[in-house]
Formats: structure tokens, C-alpha cells, sequence
């Protein structure tokens, strides 16, 4: 950890990613108890890349997600109760009850939304970034997906378009080693998934993805680069998903990853990582630690209150929300 980071930055990051994990587990909780029904794709152990690069952008810069983005909505500061509410289905969610987990929204923050379809949001990346050109807004926009989504075509027209323009893009890689069931040694012929940028020329920086404070580093350079006029940036972070692909469940009894690896990479928790720093440091005492997880405890029990008490949608207003003809401001 760096000591020219000044502590409440550093404490902003810790507080970032225990209110992600706390809604996350919270989740995985309503999940087995059947409270929550729609397809869910946990973080847990990924934390540190949503915080650390949302920690070096500005509240009118853009970020889209993927399928796995609670942990995006939250570090960029969208609402924990409309989130939790889109997961109940509810009216007053994030996307009207209408998207559930995977089609997140929160455009008063920047968010410009979360799809399942892997690699769909980097063009929409990569035109918002050219839209804050046109228009001299000065925006940065950020495309999180996974190593998967490397292995669609979107994903190397986006990089090349965005390289030819110089746009202020940065391009996020969460390579958390599996699509799915696969692991990425069957699927590329090397790991190094920072190779994509040499054929962009753009640079391709490796970053530990469980240190929170390396991902913001890189994450704020890239920024710094793209608001300068210097183009985009492909960061890669190396992670790990903790749980199983898809829903609260660990999957270590379907032979798909060895446990071994699955306990070396929670032995890397990167929340556990930047906490024990700070105690050592004494830039935390024990007594401000209990209470950011109690205050985190207190907001996800006031979300998942929120959302219980929230009305469903009226079938009525089905055909509502699908068309705009608003402009986006
Ligand atoms: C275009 C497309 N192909 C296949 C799928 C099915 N699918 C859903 S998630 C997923 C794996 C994605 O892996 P990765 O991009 O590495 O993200 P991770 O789940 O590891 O976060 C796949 C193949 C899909 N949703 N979209």
C-alpha cells in the first residue's frame, strides 16, 4: 500500500467494498430463502475493481456493466434500495421492477446500464465516449466485462474504433479465469489477456485485482490519460469469483474448480487485505472497522425493508418504459 494516499481515501474504499459484500451475501441469503427469484450473478471477491476504478472517476462519467454488476451500481453510487427493490422485482427498483438482476440502471450517476448479452455494453462504452467528445463534455466512460467477453468480435471492433478516435474509453477486463464452466487456459492460447491492446497499439496494463489500491492507481492513471486527449487504455485485473457462476451456490461438488484453488484466492480477500493494512497502519482503530460494517448491515436491512414493502408493478403498465423519446442529458 502506497503512503502518499491520503487515509479517508483509503477508508472510502474499505467502507465501498464492505457495503458490496454485505448486500451481496445478504442476497445470497434471500436467494436460498426464495425471496428473491430472478437469475443472480454474485461478486463476492471481486470487490476491488468496481471500487478502486469507480474511486478515480467523477459522478458525470459513465460505467455499463455486464450480468455481474451489483458490485458497479454500488461503487459508482447508485441507490442501495433501488437495487435491492429491482431484485424483488419491485416498482420502485432501479428499472421499474422490469430487469431484475441483470438489466441495471441508475443514469443520475452515471450508470448507463447492465446487460447479460457477454461483450454488448463495450460498443455502448465506446460510443458514450465518443458522444462526450462531440459534445466537449469532458466525460470519461468505463466498460467493465469479463475474461470471456475478450472472446467476442465486439470486444476488438470496440477496441479498435475507440484506438483510431483516441477516445477517452478505459476498457476494464475482470479475469476471474472462468467463462462460465471454462477455465481460460482451454479456451486462449496464453493468459496474458493484456496482449489485446498490443494489436489495438493501445497500452495494456496487468493489475492485481485483489489490491484495491493498485487496481485505483491504474484505474486513475488510464483516466488521467484518456481526459488528456491520449485515447483509451486496456486494464486488466487479475480476480477470482468466490461463489459459482450463477446463483448463491459455491458448485464445488460439480468438478469444475478445485477447491485448493477456490481457498487460495479467499485467502487473498481483498477486503480482509486493505483492513489488516490499515489496523497495522493505525489509520483504522478496531472500534472505526466495527462500525463500517454495522453501518453497511443497517443499510442493506433498510434496502431489503424498502423492497419487501414495495408494491410489484402493475400488469396494466407492462407496455411502459420501453420507448423514450426523451434525450439523454
Ligand atoms: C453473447 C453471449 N454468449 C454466451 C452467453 C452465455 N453466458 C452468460 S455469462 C457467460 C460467461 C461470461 O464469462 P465472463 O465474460 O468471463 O464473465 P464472468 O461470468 O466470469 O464474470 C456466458 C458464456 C451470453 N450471455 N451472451
Amino acid at each position: 500500500m502506497g503512503t502518499t494516499f491520503p487515509p479517508f481515501l483509503l477508508v472510502h474504499l474499505l467502507r465501498t467494498m464492505v457495503r458490496i459484500r454485505i448486500f451481496e451475501e445478504r442476497t445470497a441469503d434471500l436467494l436460498l430463502r426464495g425471496e428473491i427469484r430472478c437469475p443472480t450473478h454474485l461478486y463476492i471477491g471481486q470487490e476491488a475493481i468496481a471500487t478502486g476504478v469507480c474511486a478515480a472517476l467523477d459522478r458525470s462519467d459513465y460505467i455499463l456493466g455486464t450480468h455481474r454488476s451489483h458490485g458497479h451500481f454500488l461503487a459508482k453510487g447508485g441507490s442501495m434500495r433501488a437495487l435491492m427493490a429491482e431484485m424483488f422485482g419491485k416498482k420502485t427498483g432501479c428499472a421499474y421492477g422490469r430487469g431484475g438482476s441483470m438489466h441495471l440502471i441508475a443514469r443520475e450517476v452515471g450508470f448507463l446500464g447492465s446487460v447479460p448479452m457477454v461483450a454488448a455494453t463495450i460498443p455502448i462504452a465506446v460510443g458514450s465516449a465518443l458522444a462526450s467528445t462531440l459534445l466537449e463534455q469532458g466525460r470519461v466512460a468505463v466498460s467493465f466485462f469479463g475474461d470471456g467477453a475478450t472472446e467476442e468480435g465486439e470486444f476488438h471492433e470496440s477496441l479498435n474504433f475507440a484506438a483510431l478516435w483516441k477516445l477517452p474509453v478505459l476498457f476494464v477486463c475482470e479475469n476471474n479465469f472462468y467463462s462460465t464452466h471454462m477455465p481460460l487456459h482451454a479456451r486462449q492460447p496464453t493468459q496474458d489477456l493484456t496482449r489485446h491492446a498490443l494489436a489495438h497499439a493501445i497500452p495494456g496494463v496487468a493489475v492485481d485485482g485483489n489490491d484495491v489500491v493498485a487496481v485505483y492507481t491504474a484505474a486513475h492513471e488510464a483516466v488521467q490519460r484518456a481526459r488528456a486527449g491520449l485515447g483509451p487504455t486496456l486494464l486488466v485485473c487479475n480476480t477470482y469469483r468466490w461463489r459459482g457462476h450463477v446463483g448463491p451456490h459455491w458448485d464445488l461438488d460439480k468438478n469444475i474448480r478445485p477447491q485448493k484453488e477456490v481457498e487460495a484466492w479467499m485467502a487473498r480477500c481483498p477486503i480482509h487485505r486493505l483492513e489488516t493494512a490499515l489496523l497495522q497502519q493505525g489509520l483504522l482503530t478496531p472500534q472505526e472497522r466495527d462500525t463500517i460494517y454495522a453501518q453497511a448491515v443497517h443499510e442493506v436491512e433498510d434496502a431489503v425493508a424498502f423492497a419487501r414493502h414495495s408494491p410489484f408493478p402493475d400488469p396494466v403498465e407492462l407496455p411502459a418504459h420501453l420507448f423514450t423519446d426523451r434525450k439523454t442529458p
